[in-house]
C-alpha cells in the first residue's frame, strides 16, 4: 500500500497511527507542496480538493482519514481492532471520531488559518471562534471523560484524538480545570505509533505559523 501526506499534517498523522500500531507495510510518498513534487501531484488529482492524506490500494483509491482507517480494519485482518465489532460500539466510536475532526482539530484550524492568512494581524473574529470553540470543546470532552473511556488498544478514536489534542494544546493550551483531558493527550502521546509521528514530525515545526512552543 502507498500512503501520500506530510510528517506534519494533523491528519497525514491519523492515517499513519494505524500502519505503525498494526505494523502494516507500506511505503510513504512525502509530499513537497513548494516543490510540487511527484506525490504532490498525484494528490491533487486523487483528491477532490487536493487533501492529504491519500491511500493508494492496487487499484483502489481512499482519501479521507476516517475513511482510511475503515480501509484498513475491513482489509487488513490484524487492524480489525481499528472498529469496534459491536455496531453500537463501533457508533460511538464514530461520533468520537467525528467529535475529533470539527470540534477539535477544524476549530483549531480556524485560528491556524487566520495565521497563514496574516501572519501579522490574523482576523480576530477567526482566532476568537477558533479559541472559544477550543474551551468549549474540551470542557465538553473533560465532562464525557468523567463517565466513559476511550479502549485501550489503538482504535479510530485514537487516530483522530491524537493529531487534533497534539495540535490544539499548541493553539489554545488546555486549561488546568481539564485534567482528563490533559491525562488523555499525554497518554495517547504515549503510544509508540503516535510518539513516532510526533518525531518525524518534530524537523518541521518551524512551519508551524503561531510558533511551536518548546515541549512536546
Ligand atoms: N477531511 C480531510 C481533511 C484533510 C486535510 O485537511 N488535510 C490537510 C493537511 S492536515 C491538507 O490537505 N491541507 C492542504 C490543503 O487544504 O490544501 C481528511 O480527514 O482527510
Amino acid at each position: 500500500m502507498d500512503l501520500f501526506g506530510h510528517p506534519f499534517s494533523s491528519y497525514t498523522w491519523k492515517g499513519l497511527i494505524p500502519f505503525y500500531a498494526y505494523d502494516i507495510p507500506f511505503t510513504f510518498h512525502e509530499m513537497n507542496p513548494m516543490e510540487r513534487n511527484e506525490a504532490y501531484a498525484f494528490v491533487q488529482k486523487a483528491h477532490p480538493a487536493g487533501k492529504f492524506p491519500v491511500l493508494v490500494d492496487g487499484e483502489e483509491t481512499v482519501f479521507e482519514a476516517t475513511a482510511i482507517a475503515e480501509y484498513l480494519a475491513a482489509r487488513v485482518p490484524d487492524a480489525a481492532p481499528l472498529i469496534p465489532s459491536d455496531p453500537i460500539a463501533a457508533a460511538r466510536a464514530r461520533m468520537m471520531d467525528r467529535f475529533f475532526d470539527h470540534y477539535v482539530m477544524d476549530v483549531g484550524q480556524l485560528v491556524v488559518n487566520a495565521s497563514i492568512a496574516d501572519a501579522e494581524h490574523p482576523d480576530p473574529a477567526q482566532v476568537q471562534a477558533g479559541k472559544t470553540g477550543l474551551l468549549r470543546s474540551y470542557a465538553w470532552l473533560e465532562n464525557w471523560l468523567a463517565e466513559n473511556e476511550l479502549p485501550q488498544h489503538v482504535s479510530l478514536v485514537t487516530c483522530a484524538a491524537a493529531p487534533s489534542l497534539f495540535y490544539a494544546d499548541w493553539i489554545e493550551p488546555i486549561p488546568a480545570d481539564c485534567q482528563r483531558v490533559a491525562a488523555l493527550r499525554a497518554e495517547i502521546l504515549a503510544l509508540p505509533a503516535v510518539s513516532r509521528c510526533v518525531d518525524d514530525a518534530r524537523p518541521f515545526r518551524d512551519f508551524f505559523p503561531l510558533g511551536a512552543p518548546d515541549r512536546d
